[in-house]
């Protein structure tokens, strides 16, 4: 997969880029990351890539002509002229363009998987006041949010995206690390976690982890899960509820012992 990364602060992404997992990833080519310092397309002297908003208010936009220009450099050639509009049904820039702003549709598990099935996907990262408002409409852009709250520019947003998109990727994660057991993937909170020793200054480990019978095992993670979920998270657990999980008559015993009770 490729991403193209429209952002003011390309530096910003050093961290990411050289992760363990990520890393790994970039030098396996399994992800390929782009990073396009939106300053040079500015046609500006200065390189400025912003100004002040048309109607006044507070800060400053990012202007439309260094990212027509920036995102014209990645868009194919019969597609990247204004004068050629791209053809019904097609996208303008040939991939989906993601802006990160807390206007946008909520990040979640189905947009996660969803995201992490295309070739390639370009994200913009808003700085200041937000964008020219062309910029969105003329290139489709989609807008995607990664929680109600405001960050100093869309470089974070645009991380966690790409670190929960990678996860989906065949091969970049290693062979005992599974994204399909995990939590919000199978609709249940994860259950809680315990290691060695079984005893830590008095603090015991629930007996069961410790017994090797791993049906029974899997029982008590189960059950806890369900618990969990339900305390924290009723409306997962009521989403998981309503897709008829494939469940075994024991599972099935719990899912009614767990539900029947009150929440915690
Ligand atoms: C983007 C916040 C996505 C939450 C400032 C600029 C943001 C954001 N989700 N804050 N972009």
């Amino acid at each position: 997969m490729k991403v193209d990364v429209l952002t003011l602060f390309p530096e910003m992404f050093a961290p990411v880029t050289g992760s363990s997992i990520l890393g790994r990833a970039g030098e396996k080519g399994l992800l390929y990351i782009n990073l396009i310092n939106i300053r040079d397309y500015s046609s500006d002297k200065h390189s400025k890539a912003d100004d002040t908003p048309f109607g006044g208010g507070p800060g400053m936009v990012m202007m439309a002509q260094p990212l027509f220009d920036a995102i014209r450099s990645l868009a194919a050639p019969q597609e990247a002229g204004l004068d050629t509009p791209a053809p019904a049904g097609r996208r303008p820039a040939g991939r989906r363009m993601i802006y990160m702003s807390p206007r946008g549709r909520l990040l979640d598990a189905a947009l996660i998987r969803e995201l992490a099935a295309e070739e390639e996907l370009c994200l913009l990262c808003g700085h200041y006041e937000g964008v020219d408002q062309r910029v969105l409409d003329y290139w489709q852009f989609e807008e995607v949010s990664i929680g109600d709250y405001i960050l100093t520019g869309g470089e974070l947003a645009a991380m966690v995206l790409i670190d929960a998109v990678a996860r989906f990727i065949p091969e970049v994660l290693g062979s005992s690390e599974s994204v399909e057991d995990e939590s919000v993937y199978s609709g249940l909170l994860e259950c809680d976690q315990y290691t060695k020793p079984r005893s830590y200054e008095g603090l015991t480990v629930p007996e069961v982890l410790t017994s090797g019978n791993h049906k029974e095992i899997a029982l008590w993670q189960y059950e806890n899960s369900l618990a969990l979920t339900q305390s924290r998270r009723p409306d997962l657990l009521r989403a998981y509820l309503e897709k008829e999980p494939e469940l075994s008559k024991a599972e099935k015993k719990i899912l009614q012992k767990v539900v029947a009770k009150p929440p915690l």
